[in-house]
């Protein structure tokens, strides 16, 4: 592969973007090649964790291809990396993120389609398109737009200014933040846990909460009672609540535990 690496760590996926001497910028090709292995990994691991090799994780839409592009490209494009970043946010897998360095323009745009992001204390969060004269196109207006907030993404947008890590997690941009170096580890570990959930359970998580929360709040609670139902009687649900109630599975355990 000439844009990612992939690794296998038991039942999880390690996924790294490998552009490093442009900054992991994002280009059509780069798009293809992480649509590939979103296949791969859906094909042969319970979940999944990206990362960015070199010093950063990802500076966004590869500017220098972008400047060549009529109007009609640029839709297809951003129409593109809707649909390769859907199949993330709304797949077969949880996919986690560890994040260091520049987590710029499109770089948060993918960030932003994983369910659960670590950032380390070397992370900044940027929003430059105003500054570049583009807009966001791969899903930021949404996704990133849900996570922190519209007000702050138009902060974020109009100044073109980087937070921090501990900002961002206040924001609601990243669940995690750990010491310089640290992320990849945690999220791997992280992962590893999501792995042994039900699959069905984590597929309702992935694929329901997100509607439900797009939804208004009598639909998101009837959706929400046959979503509850279908998986609650799945065979392995009475066999994961049956081993709990002989205690041949441990209790939930108290923070830091
Ligand atoms: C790039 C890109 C890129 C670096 N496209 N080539 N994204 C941005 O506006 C961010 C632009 N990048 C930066 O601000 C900086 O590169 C970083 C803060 C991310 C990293 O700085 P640094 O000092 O580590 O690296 P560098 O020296 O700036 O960059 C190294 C090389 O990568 C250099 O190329 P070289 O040929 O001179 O070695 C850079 O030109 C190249 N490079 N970033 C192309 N983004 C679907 S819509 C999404 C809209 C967006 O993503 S807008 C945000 C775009």
């Amino acid at each position: 592969m000439d844009y990612l690496t992939l690794e296998y760590n038991g039942d999880v996926a390690v996924v790294g973007l490998n552009r490093p001497q442009k900054r992991n910028a994002i280009s059509d090709a780069f798009i293809e090649e992480l649509n590939d292995v979103i296949t791969d990994v859906e094909a042969n691991a319970k979940a999944a964790v990206i990362h960015g090799h070199g010093p950063h994780f990802c500076a966004g839409l590869d500017l220098a291809e972008h400047v060549k592009k009529t109007p009609f490209e640029g839709v297809h494009g951003s129409r593109r990396w809707h649909e390769v970043f859907g199949r993330i946010q709304r797949g077969k897998l949880p996919w986690f993120a560890a994040l260091h360095g520049a987590v710029v323009g499109g770089g948060l745009e993918l960030a932003s389609s994983v369910h659960v992001r670590v950032a380390d204390q070397t992370a900044f969060f940027a929003l430059p398109e105003g500054q570049r004269g583009i807009f966001v196109g791969g899903g930021a207006s949404v996704r990133s737009a849900r996570l922190m907030g519209v007000s702050r993404m138009t902060d974020l947008m109009l100044t073109g200014r980087s937070v921090d890590p501990v900002t961002a997690e206040r924001w609601g941009i990243v669940n995690y933040v750990v010491d310089a170096g640290e992320a990849l580890a945690k999220a791997i570990e992280l992962a590893r846990h999501a792995a042994t959930n039900a699959p069905i359970s984590t597929y309702a998580i992935i694929n329901a909460l997100p509607r439900i929360n797009d939804m208004g709040t009598d639909d998101g609670l009837f959706v929400e009672s046959f979503i509850a139902s279908f998986t609650a009687t799945s065979p392995e649900a009475e066999e994961r609540l049956n081993a709990f109630l002989s205690k041949k599975v441990g209790k939930v355990a108290r923070p830091g535990e």
